[in-house]
């Protein structure tokens, strides 16, 4: 007989599993089982996981096409069960070290029916645990028995059975079942049966640490109050009624738990998450509450006021204090912020005017820059097209570049003239997100260039989030939804992008980049030649890029991302000033704005110069890290070398990568500064070692690209309307 069962419902999203299991072998118990349920699961279990001695595996005896809840995975974990304790865990949450042989001790020591410890809610997997801030969500801060107040409140805070040591002998006497009527609630409802019954002998251990994780991918892999859709409300109605007439809330721990939960559910998700049909019928539920008044107090004026209104069936009223709560919750509200005003605007004026199917917007980098693909296809527009097309570029501030070309306009990024044009034009032309406040106008047509072949991990591919808010990946995918079409340079980033931004594969054009068109160009040495009398470099240098990409994890605030500068300029200055000079650039995120003065003459800033493409062609030699850069460089066939200082923490901490860059990069990879000189003083021997791999890595990244790929996706885009 095994001291704990720890029993796991599982569903899907076995990667999360693996480390769950993990998490539990980890506590080097003596004693003890895991039993995994498998609960409709669409997923495998790992092969590793099935044949280990520890645990057993059943199904849920349940005829139906999808998950009913944990509920049934439970019971019949708990009819399997042999251990003296029945510990449960979800399937995609993890334990700290020490978690149960804390309680465990605990329990034993106390002969206690129930012990719970710390529960915290994190967005991450257990490695980035201690790299983001997590909430706390049942909280225990030394072992002692819980009065029957920090009882309630405990289970107020995180109303779950997660992280509770439960003795078996007092489960099965005490609550026969979790109820399978509910999908979503089982865990209120065996609460509110159980904790009264041992609400005397109920402990909390302090160094116990649980993490309950929330999915940052609703879409693939939602958590169950993430699945809850408009039918939950009518089964949370049910399960109160069902609980009150077996007589269960008499007791006030479990009367409490049930209505603080109903109560927050209601404030959450009205009007959003519930029909308004059903207000007449929660008010009816609300005027049961015996601790209605005393549960609303942790609640904000607004919140209160809604949620009087609803108890009072007045549901118009409630509606309007929702709205009146959403504004004031924006933080850019209407006082607050000068595009609040500019969408008034637009809402009452700009979306009632015609759109303009000849008129297209570009924007490249925020505004930033005139460049990158956008800049091509305007550029080939104007040349094939001119006056058919009005053109309006988003700048936000001058460039000389783009004065010098044909007749169009140009507005800066948020201003009122871009909302109106935002509004107006027939096409937009893209490489980055668009604004998550603009909603594409229908007829609107938006081709979406993107910037690069990809080999950090992108939207859909990425684990944990770091540095961008937990909503990023459903942001993302609403974002692509309003993608017409999205440019790819090759094969490889079509089959990421259709995966990493659930996108239709056949609205991806498979082109080439319009920004490489520069580098097939016939006068590419006149142009080469241009750029180094622009930035003032001297005659018979070799001339060095060196463009790294930005850190995930080193910031200053949002999109404002910090740059170390981990070359040693002043070594290079001494090995290589006789016969070369570089160019650095950083990436257009970064806030830094580097002091080189001391290198003037050999070093030279060009993280301002608009068009990246551009500095390519003047280069010999390209340096980059995990930037995208090198895969159009690559369209040269000049030298690469990956300067990789932080590679193990980049690689496998900060966001994963596409490739094994040990084995498919088209150069070396070095890790200091010392590599870096042997590698640029030796760098015929290295092309000669890296030929091969070059040639291999040229014909499947740059295969597309010829020249002509602006000339393709404008056929495509715009060639049955010219
Ligand atoms: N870039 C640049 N200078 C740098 C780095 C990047 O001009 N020092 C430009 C290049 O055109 C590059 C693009 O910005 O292709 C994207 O930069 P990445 O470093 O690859 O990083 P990121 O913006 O995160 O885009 O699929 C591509 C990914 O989205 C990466």
């Amino acid at each position: 007989m095994s001291k704990i069962s720890v029993i796991i419902p599982f569903y899907n999203n076995a990667n999360k599993l693996d480390e769950c299991v993990k998490s539990i072998r980890e506590q080097n118990l003596d004693e003890y089982e895991i039993i995994i349920v498998r609960d409709y699961a669409s997923e495998k279990i790992p092969e590793h996981i099935c044949h280990s001695e520890d645990v057993h595996i059943f199904e849920t005896e349940v005829n139906s096409e999808k998950s009913k809840g944990p509920s049934s995975a439970r019971n019949t974990g708990m009819r399997e069960a042999t251990g003296e304790y029945i510990y449960f865990v979800d399937a995609d949450d993890y334990l700290m070290e020490g978690c149960l042989a804390g309680i465990l001790k605990l329990a034993e020591e106390k002969h206690a029916e129930l012990v719970t410890g710390t529960v915290i809610e994190s967005y991450v997997s257990k490695r980035n645990f201690s790299n983001v801030s997590n909430r706390t969500r049942r909280e225990c801060n030394d072992d002692k028995q819980m009065t029957e107040e920090e009882l309630t409140k405990a289970f107020i805070d995180f109303p779950s059975v997660a992280h509770c040591l439960f003795r078996a002998d007092s489960c099965k006497k005490n609550v026969a079942a979790f109820s399978e009527k509910t999908e979503f609630f089982s865990d209120l409802a065996f609460l509110a049966g159980y904790l009264p019954k041992v609400k005397e002998n109920a402990w909390k251990c302090s160094d116990s640490i649980y993490v309950t994780t929330v999915s940052n991918d609703p879409l693939r892999y939602p958590s169950l109050s993430q699945r809850m859709d408009e039918m939950a409300t009518y089964e949370l109605e049910d399960i109160y009624y069902d609980l009150r007439d077996a007589k269960q809330l008499t007791d006030p721990v479990g009367r409490k738990i049930v209505e603080a939960y109903i109560i927050q559910h209601i404030i959450r998700r009205y009007p959003g998450k519930i029909c308004r049909e059903q207000v007449p019928a929660l008010a009816k539920l609300l005027k049961n509450f015996e601790y209605y008044r005393e549960i609303e107090k942790k609640y904000s004026f607004l919140q209160r006021k809604r949620l009087d209104l609803i108890r009072g069936n007045h549901r118009k009223l409630a509606d309007l204090y929702a709205k009146i709560e959403t504004i004031k919750n924006k933080k850019q509200g209407i006082i607050g912020n000068r595009i609040q005003w500019y969408r008034v605007v637009e809402h009452l004026i700009f979306n009632r005017m015609p759109i303009k199917q000849n008129w297209i917007i570009f924007e490249s980098f925020f505004g930033k820059s005139y460049s990158d693909s956008p800049k091509y296809l305007y550029e080939y527009l104007q040349r094939t097209q001119g006056d058919k097309y009005r053109y309006i570029w988003v700048l936000n501030g001058r460039s000389q570049a783009l004065e010098m070309t044909g007749k169009h306009k140009t507005c800066r990024m948020n201003s009122i003239r871009y909302v109106y044009y935002m509004a107006r034009c027939g096409y937009r032309i893209f490489n980055v997100r668009q604004p998550a406040w603009n909603k594409k106008r229908s007829g609107v047509v938006f081709l979406e260039t993107w910037h690069g072949t990809p080999l950090k991990k992108l939207a859909f591919d990425i684990g944990d989030i770091i540095s961008a808010s937990q909503n990023h990946k459903m942001v993302f995918y609403e974002h692509a939804r309003e993608w017409n079409y999205l440019v790819s340079a090759n094969r490889f980033s079509t089959d990421i992008f259709e995966r990493a931004f659930v996108y239709d594969r056949e609205k991806i054009l498979e082109c080439g980049y319009p920004r490489n068109d520069i580098l097939y160009s016939e006068n590419r040495d006149e142009i080469a030649e241009e750029v180094k009398k622009e930035l003032g470099i001297p005659e018979g240098k070799r001339v060095i890029l060196y463009a790294p990409t930005w850190r995930d994890n080193q910031y200053y605030d949002k999109a404002k991302y910090k740059f170390t500068l981990a070359m040693d300029l002043e070594r290079m200055q001494k090995e290589f000033s006789g016969n070369s000079i570089i160019l650095l650039r950083t990436h257009y995120y970064i806030a830094d704005i580097l002091d080189l003065s001391a290198y003037a003459g050999f070093v030279y800033n060009c993280s301002q110069y608009e068009d990246v493409s551009r500095l390519y062609l003047v280069s010999d030699i390209c340096i980059t890290d995990y930037s995208s850069v090198f895969f159009d460089y690559a369209n040269l066939k000049r030298p690469i070398l990956f300067f990789v200082y932080d590679l193990d923490e980049y690689a496998s901490e900060i966001r994963g990568m596409y490739m094994d860059m040990e084995k498919e990069l088209p150069g070396p990879i070095l890790h200091n500064n010392d590599e870096l000189v042997d590698a640029l003083l030796n760098i015929d021997s290295i092309t000669e070692r890296y030929s091969e791999r070059y040639q291999n890595f040229y014909e499947r990244f740059c295969n597309v690209d010829d020249g002509n790929a602006s000339a393709r996706i404008v056929e495509r885009v715009f060639g049955s309307k010219n």
